[in-house]
């Protein structure tokens, strides 16, 4: 198993449109394992292979409360939605910031696991949020796109200034 690297806004490589799945081989089944294991320890609910520049479609989420209902979807459609919800997201390519996006409630889907054993379910409430949120990162979108152009900028120039300050930062003092 293996830790991610993941990409942050405004790295252009999020803005990758991912390719279908091809093959459901190991090679497939090993991403999808890592790719859990980088989403648990970030932590978070959700993670797409774009996020770790893999330009796959590819994701993988667990909106259980005891982090025991992984699931993966190979090629996921949104065949039906219906309803809206608004939900304030976040993102582990936006760290510390939040934001309301609307979606739509419930939502019907279409995929694969990650041995090709085709999938085709309901979503409602996060479990929908999310799945949504994660279709978004495979075709290059983020949520803080839903905000207005000055806000977006507003995020953009926070982030930097994260970094610059992180990249700065004195080494702690010496234990005493
Ligand atoms: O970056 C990601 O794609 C992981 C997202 C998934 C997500 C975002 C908004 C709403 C639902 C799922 C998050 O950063 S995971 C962090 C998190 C944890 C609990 C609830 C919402 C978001
Ligand atoms: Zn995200």
């Amino acid at each position: 198993m293996a830790k991610l690297a993941i990409l942050e806004f405004p790295d252009p490589r999020l803005r990758t449109k991912a390719a279908p799945v091809t093959e459901f081989d190991a090679a497939l089944r090993q991403l999808a394992a890592d790719m859990l294991e980088t989403m648990y320890e970030a932590p978070g609910i959700g993670l797409a292979a774009t996020q770790v520049n893999v330009h796959r479609q590819l994701l993988v989420l667990d909106v259980s409360e005891d982090k025991d209902q992984p699931m993966t979807l190979v090629n996921p459609k949104v065949t039906a939605k219906e309803g809206t919800q608004v939900y304030q997201e976040g993102c582990l390519s936006v760290p510390g910031i939040f934001a309301d996006v609307e979606r739509a409630d419930r939502i019907h889907v279409e995929a694969h696991d990650a041995d090709g054993k085709p999938l085709s379910f309901d979503a409602d409430g996060l479990l929908a949020v999310c799945i949504q949120h994660e279709m978004d990162h495979l075709v290059g979108k983020l949520f803080v796109d839903y905000l207005s152009p000055l806000k977006r900028e507003l995020v953009r120039k926070k982030l930097e200034k994260q970094r610059r300050h992180a990249s700065t930062a004195e080494p702690a003092a010496a234990a005493l």
